[in-house]
């Protein structure tokens, strides 16, 4: 007997994959710049900006592994058009930091901030999206340093970079502003289905200006 489908939208097959994209065996490894090192006891996770409260918002690393812990399955496509399909990503739904540190009633967008400055920035529908989760996890094992120990973010439906690896904080934001890549002509939402993968693709309405 099978449950109701409850699902919000209906999930592609797993063998079907965004336009342009091709399967890549194996999981490589994708970044700008130096793997980071991990320094437990200088590691906070911050969630700041336009918070409900006007406060900050800090764990450190032993507070936030404790967090509420769930798993999502998603796929990673890489704008230079690998997909890495079915992993179980296990972490802190983004939705819970959001519960546990909520935003001010104007926030529309977020930005995801990583080691050495790296960042990316979600419209809050993306952030809220019931499979976007801050990673610690890949099929049951810790991620390793080169796929963003301790924390990445995962967020399925969007293109990979929209996923910071070595997440250190969350920034609530008022009007949109753009990360690291979509300053550098990528995408500002960044949706795979439809491949927006660069800048000059957009829309009014896709993002600030250029
Ligand atoms: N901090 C940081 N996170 C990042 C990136 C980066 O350059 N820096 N690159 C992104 C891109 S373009 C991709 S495709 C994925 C790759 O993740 P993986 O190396 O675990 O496959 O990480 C994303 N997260
Ligand atoms: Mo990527």
């Amino acid at each position: 007997m099978g449950q109701p489908e409850s699902r919000e939208r209906q999930e592609p097959e797993q063998s079907e994959l965004p336009p342009g994209q091709r399967l890549q065996r194996g999981w490589p490894v994708t970044h700008y710049g130096p793997v980071p090192k991990f320094r437990q006891e200088r590691w906070e996770f911050r969630v700041f900006g336009a918070t409900a409260d006007g406060d900050k918002h800090c764990w450190n690393h032993e507070e936030f592994s404790a967090l509420p812990f769930s798993t999502v399955v998603g796929d990673l496509h890489c704008v230079t058009k690998f997909s890495m399909v079915g992993a179980e990503w296990g972490g802190v739904p983004a939705r819970t930091v959001v519960e546990l540190a909520p935003p001010a009633p104007g926030v529309t967008h977020v930005m995801v901030w990583a080691e050495y400055g790296f960042s990316s920035n979600l419209r809050l529908a993306d952030f809220l999206s019931d499979r976007t989760i801050f990673a610690t996890h890949k099929d049951g094992e810790l991620l390793t340093a080169e796929h963003g120990f301790p924390v990445r973010l995962v967020v399925p439906h969007l293109y990979a970079w929209k996923g910071p690896k070595w997440v250190r904080g969350v920034e609530y934001m008022t009007a949109d502003r753009r990360g690291f890549w979509e300053e550098r002509g990528y995408h500002n939402v960044g949706d795979p289905w439809a491949e927006q993968r660069y800048s000059y693709q957009e829309v009014p309405g896709d993002g600030p200006e250029l």
